[in-house]
């Protein structure tokens, strides 16, 4: 790969080693699409699918609008700008808005339509459920997502569960794209204890876990496997993996991969949504289903002995 035209990124404030060695582009099974024991092959070996050119680019771009205005609505956005734009105000920081994709029948067309839906039939081989949430992310200049695997958030139900990464807009690589760490998923043994854990889950023999879970609603722990994604590729190998979004495509991973996203050095808000999506018919984490899901919320924390 050239890294010629590749402008200085950095993940976490941390300069990003864009050697070869260091640093690659996701591969894109849009081919695969026709073949599901492809898709499952290629998901099995690689850990993730990046499906290019996947949704119908006019259900995104309204799903965007649609975002863009409840933005605009909170002064998040600067007028100076044509909405579509999406140019963030300055210094005002935008990160996680669930918010932005409640009751948004726009968002819901993409995320649970019909395309997604038998894109996951095929992969599962039968039926299947999502999870009623929605994470959205809109995401101003400033830093990116530390590096983690889903399942330390979701982990109560099924394992055979998988994250749908969608990005609404174009999203370059100095824009916060979504990044993967190469085959990390082949080598979850050395994360074990982390993939144990869970961030709703307290020692009810811990008096300072009782007070900061169940008492407070906090978490036992953020969730993130390190906040240094340049020392952690070193360590566990493999290359972080990108690419060049454009709207239509889509990225979906496995509950054990490792996975942050590259800051974001521009003014344009970089919005995303997350959702998930496993077999109908084995369990599901109960933190993330119904019409308002408990989500990390105190009905969602669990004591146990530890
Ligand atoms: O969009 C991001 O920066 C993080 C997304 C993420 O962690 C996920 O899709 O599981
Ligand atoms: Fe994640």
């Amino acid at each position: 790969m050239s890294t010629l035209a590749l402008p200085a990124l950095t993940a976490l404030g941390l300069p990003v080693d864009t050697n070869d060695a260091a640093f690659g582009w996701l591969r894109s099974s849009e081919d695969l699409l026709g073949d599901p024991a492809a898709l499952q092959a290629r998901l099995e070996d690689d850990g993730y699918l990046l499906i290019r050119n996947f949704f119908p680019r006019e259900i995104i771009r309204t799903a965007r609008l649609s975002m863009l205005r409840r933005l605009d609505g909170a002064n998040l956005l600067d007028k100076a700008h044509p909405l579509e734009d999406g140019i963030a105000t300055k210094d005002k920081t935008i990160t996680f808005m669930p918010e932005l994709a409640r009751d948004n029948p726009d968002v819901k067309r993409v995320v649970f339509g019909p395309e997604i839906v038998g894109f996951y039939e095929n992969i599962f081989g039968g039926p299947i459920r999502h999870f009623d949430y929605i994470w959205v992310r809109s995401l101003g200049r400033g830093h990116g997502t530390s590096p983690h695997c889903d399942l330390v958030y979701m982990g109560r139900g099924t394992h055979r569960l998988l994250t749908c990464w969608i990005p609404y807009g174009e999203v370059p690589v100095e824009q916060s794209p979504l990044m993967l760490l190469e085959d990390s998923h082949k080598k979850s043994a050395r994360i074990k204890n982390y993939l144990e854990s869970d961030v709703d889950t307290y020692c009810e023999n811990r008096p300072e876990q009782v007070k900061k879970v169940k008492e407070e609603g906090g978490w036992s722990h953020a969730g993130w496997l390190s906040n240094n994604p340049v020392s952690l590729r070193e360590k566990f190998g493999g290359r972080w993996l990108t690419a060049h979004f454009q709207p239509g495509d889509f990225l979906t991973f496995r509950m054990d991969m490792i996975h942050g996203s590259l800051d974001n050095a521009t003014d344009r808000v970089r919005l995303s949504t997350d959702t998930r999506y496993q077999p109908a018919n084995e369990p599901i984490d109960e933190r993330w289903i119904g019409a308002n899901p408990a989500a990390h919320g105190k009905a969602g924390k669990r004591g146990r002995i530890c």
